[in-house]
């Protein structure tokens, strides 16, 4: 299989050109200040700290881009199956301190711009984060690229370029959210290449003829082109270095010459803005559908771009295209990218001549489909209308594959016509809707949730009908899993070096076997070996307050346990719940003597999060999380034993210096609405313990680490429908449910952190229905509080179960997810680069 490739000219002359070197300290210098005096036409004497960094990430580039093509040309030569990752978010944070150590470069670099009279830190500092992403969903996608790399899998990851990132959040003087665009790009990306040859044409609206054997026509309508960016995504010491392939939209034609020369300059500029638009910007929600149509075009321009570029490489292969699912397996990250299954239909169809039950059968060999969240808002469906307009060829086939899917439906359950309303690809109503998850269940192999509860739920809930229909094999667990390249080596070096030390094996071992760090349970009881511990959670502290002091102006009490909780704002995560349990404290505080206060432990509430900009309550939230915390910080009775902060703008490289500072994170969703949560892995990884209900990976965690190294509280998933119910239908005052939190809402409505009247329609989403259940979980978390106190009073026992958490958290490797997907689902192998 798969072919020779030969250079033009003399081989020899070509190889020893390209061939990579191991840079020494003085490769390393030579070769940024090659690129100071040459791409960026600067020199030594106005070289500032942006323009060292663009150096130093070009010489770093330089090995990324020989291990990529020795990778992209051993994949071409080898042609192995391959697996492509279809996700509308990546969420890849900073590049070059990640390159570096994979590269294994790290410390060569760091003498080298030494020499030059910079600082590797302050360089690394520089960069801007790339935030193709809104949260978790964006972020696993990013850690799955790391680990495909870094376990020498043939995976690609497919996405948008977007000109705009996830928003840039700015607190006003009231305390609310302010949005500002993210413009990541400004100055120019070192970490992607232009490939301005490789296109594809991709069409909207025009409309669609049918011919025979299911066979149409579709033209007409508007064309853009998809131009490839591609990523450079190296492996954990490692040659391989796969590609993340963004695309960007352009006018096909440039200007509409036509109008042009009529004079109408304006018009000749609209049509190719409108193409521009389709890439220009990410949706910021999270967990939420909003079905505006820019964002359908967005979808199916991308996964249009995407198969059409698989296929074209698939036929370099030059196997017949009934082979498609051995040399290609599509994961569908949640159903942003579901068109990618019409559309492979009306390839194999209309462009392919495959007959269309061949053709559906290798769609439903191809694909697989992740799901994400059982929220019902959450949940995609697109107006039948606005589909067929934009898209009316893919309209037709997913009209024609509901027919034959519902057919068999009542072959199985014959006279069983709610069930057919139910399962049907489309929701009837006017207008209809199609129904996403139902179109991504029927034409993929398998479907995945993300953690043991959830994949549960899935079957139990929204896809209960179809394990019915397809039997339950079809539907399976990948827990999720997070890189501990990233959120353990790089961003916590200090604990990284102790592990090692310690392990008595190497740092690319551990980091590549995590279940090596049970190692560390040994150690556990060894005094010396706690108080290193315990002196890098401490400098991680005091590297925290140092980045507030410098950023908000606000000194920090680092003797203090520091509690985080960053993540989205939503309801369903409840950082509410969290909030007025600060208020809690602070009134309990306020009753106390100064005598019986010197007896508390002190601690600072951390939060940070962004709110979707049309989700009016999630940002009341934050201004009043603002609002509490400066009534709280200027109280003197208080200040020494309780504070909190609300960090503006939370991006992936402020995780990196919140986690491995955290004392204690909060992970306090309602039972059942967190699919897994993926912070919740790396606080404990990085030996914070977990406050959290039982939802989520945090079962799977408290399993991992046993009971008595996490704190849980709360209703279990099974009890909350039904409570749900009693406060629909027999409603009872928060005066009576809670008089402990209707006291807290009392004084928040009496205006002691500001204008209460502000805050009433926040305050009745708990007064009123109560969706999220905080009156019923309030007592216990409390609790749980009193009992995170009474833990941390005994240091040495704290610093026990901090270390028992990291010991344990090997399962959580998202190496470990990846391989299951590759073995378990897309039957791929590692292809390792000679
Ligand atoms: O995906 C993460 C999980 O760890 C989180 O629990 C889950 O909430 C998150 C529509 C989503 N689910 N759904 C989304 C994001 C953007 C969007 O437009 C939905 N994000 C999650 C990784 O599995």
């Amino acid at each position: 299989s798969g072919k020779e490739i030969w250079p033009r000219g003399d081989e020899n002359v070509w190889k020893d050109g390209t061939r990579a070197i191991d840079k020494d300290v003085p490769d390393v210098t030579k070769s940024i200040i090659n690129h100071v005096n040459t791409s960026l036409a600067r020199q030594a004497y106005n070289i500032d700290d942006m323009g060292a960094y663009q150096a130093v990430a070009l010489a770093a580039r330089d090995d990324l881009l020989i291990n990529w093509n020795e990778t992209q040309l051993n994949y071409t030569r080898k042609a192995p199956k391959r697996a492509y990752y279809l996700s509308l978010e990546f969420l890849m944070g900073r590049t070059l301190d990640n390159a570096l150590l994979n590269l294994g470069l790290k410390d060569n670099f760091t003498q080298g711009v030494d020499k030059l009279g910079f600082n590797i830190e302050d360089i690394i500092d520089k960069e801007r984060d790339a935030a193709l992403g809104n949260g978790g969903l964006g972020r696993l996608a990013a850690c799955y690229l790391d680990s495909s790399a870094s376990q020498e899998l043939p995976v690609w990851g497919y996405g948008l370029r977007y000109k705009y990132g996830i928003f840039q959040q700015l607190i006003a003087p009231d305390g609310s959210q302010l949005e500002a665009p993210d413009p990541w790009l400004e100055h120019s990306n070192p970490w992607e290449l232009p490939r301005v040859d490789v296109t594809i044409d991709v069409r909207f609206y025009g409309h669609a003829e049918r011919l025979d054997n299911g066979k149409a026509i579709w033209s007409g309508g508007q064309e853009v082109l998809a131009v490839a960016y591609d990523v450079m995504i190296p492996g954990y010491h490692t040659k391989t270095t796969n590609n993340l392939r963004l695309w960007e939209s352009k006018p096909k034609r440039g200007f509409d010459l036509n109008s042009f020369n009529a004079g109408d300059y304006e018009k000749a500029v609209q049509s190719s803005n409108s193409a521009e638009t389709i890439t220009s910007v990410l949706y910021p929600n999270d967990n939420t559908m909003v079905g505006k149509e820019l964002r359908l075009k967005q979808q199916y321009f991308w996964t249009a771009a995407s198969l059409n570029d698989i296929m074209r490489r698939f036929k370099n292969y030059g196997k017949p295209i009934t082979e498609f699912p051995e040399y290609v397996a599509i994961q569908l990250n949640d159903t942003h990218p579901t068109l990618a299954i019409p559309e492979l239909m009306r390839l194999l169809v209309d462009e392919e001549d495959v007959p269309w039950d061949k053709a559906w059968s290798i769609v439903t060999s191809t694909f697989f489909f992740t799901n994400h969240t059982v929220l019902p808002e959450a949940l995609e469906k697109w107006p039948v209308p606005l589909m067929q307009h934009l898209l009316p060829r893919h309209m037709q086939i997913i009209f024609d594959l509901n027919l034959t899917f519902l057919q068999a439906v009542e072959k199985k359950f014959p006279g069983d016509r709610d069930r057919l309303a139910r399962m049907s690809l489309i929701q009837e109503g006017y207008p209809q809707y199609v129904r996403m998850a139902n179109l991504a269940c029927i034409g993929s192999r398998r479907v995945n949730g993300v953690a043991e509860l959830h994949s549960e739920l899935v079957k139990t809930t929204i896809m209960k009908d179809f394990v019915e229909f397809f039997g339950v094999s079809k539907f399976s667990n990948v827990t999720n899993g997070i890189t501990p390249r990233r959120w353990l080596d790089q961003c916590n070096p200090a604990l990284s070096t102790l592990i090692t030390e310690t392990l008595g094996c190497t740092k690319n071992e551990w980091l590549k076997d995590l279940y090596k760090l049970e190692g560390l349970l040994k150690h556990v009881d060894d005094p010396k070996f706690q108080k290193k511990w315990a002196a890098i959670k401490q400098s991680n502290k005091e590297r925290l307050a140092h980045h507030v002091e410098v950023t908000l102006g606000i000194k920090i009490n680092t003797k203090a346990m520091f509690d985080v909780q960053i993540k989205r704002l939503h309801e369903y995560k409840r950082q509410t719940l969290n909030l007025l349990g600060v208020v809690h404290r602070y009134l309990a505080l306020k009753k106390m003597t100064p005598e019986q206060r010197k007896k508390i432990n002190p601690r600072v509430v951390f939060f940070a999060g962004k709110a979707a900009p049309g989700y009016y309550i999630a940002k009341l939230t934050i201004r009043l999380i603002v609002n509490v915390a400066r009534v709280i910080n200027a109280d003197p009775d208080t200040k020494d034993y309780l504070s909190m902060f609300f960090l503006p703008d939370y991006s992936v490289t402020l995780a990196e210096i919140l986690i491995p500072a955290s004392d204690l994170s909060q992970h306090i969703s309602t039972a059942g609405t967190e699919a897994s949560g993926t912070s919740n892995m790396k606080f404990c990884l990085n030996g914070g313990l977990l406050l959290g209900t039982v939802d989520g990976a945090n079962i799977e965690i408290a399993e991992e680490v046993g009971d008595s190294n996490v704190f849980f509280f709360g209703h279990l998933t099974p009890a909350v429908e039904e409570l749900r119910y009693q406060h629909t239908y027999h409603p009872v005052p928060v005066e009576e449910k809670c008089p402990a939190l209707a006291a807290v809402l009392d004084e928040i409505s009496a205006g002691r952190f500001g204008d209460g009247s502000v805050y009433e329609p926040l305050l009745n989403t708990i007064r009123q229905g109560d969706y999220y259940l905080l009156t019923e979980d309030f007592d216990s978390y409390i609790q749980a509080l009193s009992m995170v106190d009474a833990a941390y009073q005994d240091r040495t026992e704290w610093i026990k179960k901090s270390i028992r958490t990291t010991a344990k958290m090997g399962k959580f490797s998202s190496d470990r997810a990846i391989l299951t997907y590759a073995e378990e689902f897309w039957n791929i192998e590692a292809c390792k680069v000679p």
